[in-house]
């Protein structure tokens, strides 16, 4: 029996990994650093002050701030973010999301969410979705970023339900290893997931009978 799914949000439940990626292209071209969609993968799922210093270290930086400074480089990235979440809208959720949710809640399953942001609740609030999870576990509940298995441990947790029973969705190579390393099945949605146990291209084709059918040969 699966005892709880639980989704990461950024780039899974809405495309705001684009926007962190937007944000911190802005950030990173006022100090003279290009990145582009290829090394913003290594960012998704990370802590916001962790991925300042992979941008630091990629553009042969990561000498020439003080910690003051670095601070000031990520509330600036986090206020271009919020910038983008101010259009965030409840036709935002990705496609096949709602059914799938619906799909999951039909069954009597327990739905978590595992995000490290600390804007989760603002997105949550703005796509109309606080109510859907039944756990939320967020930045303030952990003090490890994903790949750390912390946080989809906390969810389980949080849930009463045992992680060899649960299932994780993820877009981040670092959230299919968080999830990996709790135990769980794991769900990857987009590219270079080779260590999920089931892959799939878009949030649409994430069928609810597909995802059970797979966890039950795994299992
Ligand atoms: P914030 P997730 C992660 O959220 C994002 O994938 C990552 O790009 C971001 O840097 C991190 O949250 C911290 O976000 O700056 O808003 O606190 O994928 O775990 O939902
Ligand atoms: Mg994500």
């Amino acid at each position: 029996m699966i005892e709880a799914v639980v989704f990461d949000l950024d780039g899974v439940i809405t495309d705001t990994a684009h926007y962190h990626f937007l944000a911190w292209k802005q950030l990173a071209n006022e100090i003279g650093i290009t990145i582009d969609e290829t090394f913003n993968e290594m960012l998704k799922g990370i802590s916001r002050l962790d991925s300042l210093e992979l941008i630091l270290q990629y553009g042969n930086r990561q000498h020439d701030f003080s910690t003051e400074e670095k601070e000031e480089m990520a509330n600036k990235k986090n206020d271009h973010y919020r910038l983008y979440l101010n259009d965030l809208k409840p036709e935002h959720v990705l496609p096949g999301i709602p059914e799938l949710i619906r799909n999951i809640k039909a069954e009597g399953i327990q739905i978590g969410l595992a995000s490290v942001s600390k804007n989760a609740g603002t997105v949550l609030k703005a796509l109309e979705l606080e109510a859907a999870f039944d756990f939320c576990a967020d930045a303030a509940k952990i003090s490890k970023s994903k790949p750390d298995p912390e946080i989809f441990l906390t969810a389980c947790s949080g849930l009463s339900a045992d992680p060899l029973r649960s299932i994780g969705i993820e877009d981040a190579v670092a959230g299919i290893e968080s999830i990996k390393a709790s135990g769980m099945f794991a769900v990857g949605v987009g590219h270079t997931l080779q260590e999920a146990d089931l892959v799939f291209e878009t949030t649409n084709q994430l069928q609810w009978v597909n995802i059970k059918e797979e966890f039950d040969h795994w299992i």
